[in-house]
């Protein structure tokens, strides 16, 4: 697919084209030199979605909730697209992990849009694919993306991050706490959820967690709910729902404090992503090879070589190709 395939593509998808859209996720989840100019203009079509990322360790019930949050929204009439992410997967191109993702019954309602990205090498990589991906889902007009992540590790807090609003979902047990605190969950929390709140020591877990955010005060301002849920039984979605609207609203008049820091290393990410890709596309050309030989000899010192290959502009970034006609807003 080309750059303006993808055009003609993103016109049946804005028309509602539900085969569109998915083609498009596809294309755009590598992050391939050739899309990024697709993506510069399409980033026109975009911000009107809220984005929730919902994180928390495995089988907390994250799924279970995004299900239940989803069914709110829908109750509103309002259109969702969902995001799981899943580092450790294999699987991609929207292969979806229906025993993971407990999602089902919105699979025969067209408000509702489902699809799971796995592995994108770096841990980088993943995320950047992820904003991608919240990008078109927003273009395609929904109004709200929620992103759900596998597991505590640092792709899935930088997953999170692409979201206004980040919920992490935690259960009863007590080392679960000091899990979430040790993997940097208290400080990207705008609402905590204790779910299976059916289970023994629920009130005891929340109360801890209220006194934990009470100390750690956040200098922004906004102070973290922590609710109690029970999800298989849709009990305190609605309330989740409600703080999830709280936050938004805050947000709106607020900002987000790291948000401009994120802004600035994400940026310089896909810069290096972009000198990366292209340098790589020149990896078998004559003059790469020759250096690469010398490499493999190892006579010379790496280091050497790298010099030489910047100075022969072996690896030096291209000039962008010639624009296509721009996207039209509609
Ligand atoms: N007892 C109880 N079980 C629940 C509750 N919410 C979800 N579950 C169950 O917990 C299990 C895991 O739920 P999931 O929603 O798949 O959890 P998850 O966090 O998405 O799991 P991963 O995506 O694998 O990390 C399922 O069997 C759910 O039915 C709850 O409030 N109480
Ligand atoms: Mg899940």
């Amino acid at each position: 697919m080309d750059e303006s395939e993808a055009e003609r593509l993103l016109e049946r998808m804005r028309g509602g084209d539900v085969r569109a859209l998915a083609r498009l996720l596809s294309w755009v989840e590598q992050l391939a030199p050739d899309r990024v100019r697709f993506l510069a203009r399409l980033h026109q079509l975009t911000g009107h979605a809220a984005t929730v990322g919902f994180t928390g360790p495995p089988g907390a019930g994250k799924s279970t909730l995004v299900d239940r949050f989803t069914a709110v929204l829908r109750g509103r009439g309002e259109s969702v697209g969902i995001l799981a992410v899943d580092p450790s997967s294999p699987y991609t191109d929207g292969a979806i992990l229906a025993d993971r993702i407990r999602m089902g019954r919105h699979s025969g309602d067209r408000g509702v849009f489902i699809r799971s990205v796995g592995t994108r090498g770096s841990r980088g990589g993943l995320m950047r694919s992820a904003r991608a991906l919240v990008e078109v889902l927003d273009a395609f007009g929904k109004q709200w993306v929620l992103i759900e992540t596998v597991g505590v590790g640092q792709t899935e807090l930088d997953v999170v991050r692409i979201a206004h609003t980040t919920v992490v979902v935690l259960v009863p047990e007590a080392g679960d706490l000091i899990q979430a605190m040790k993997a940097g969950l208290m400080e990207v929390a705008d609402v905590f959820v204790v779910n299976k709140g059916d289970r023994p020591g629920a009130a005891q877990r929340a109360a801890e967690l209220r006194a934990a955010v009470e100390l750690n005060a956040r200098a922004d301002g906004w102070s973290v709910p922590v609710l109690v849920t029970r999800a298989d039984h849709d009990q305190g979605v609605a309330e989740l729902a409600e703080a999830v609207g709280r936050h938004r609203e805050w947000r709106a008049r607020n900002g987000s404090p790291h948000a401009a820091f994120h802004r600035r290393s994400e940026f310089l990410d896909l810069v290096a992503d972009q000198i990366r890709q292209r340098a790589e596309a020149r990896l078998g050309s004559a003059a790469f090879e020759h250096l690469a030989e010398r490499i493999e000899r190892g006579e010379e010192s790496p280091y050497s070589l790298v010099l030489e290959a910047l100075e022969a502009g072996l690896v030096a970034p291209i000039a962008v190709p010639a624009s296509t006609a721009p996207i039209a807003e509609s």
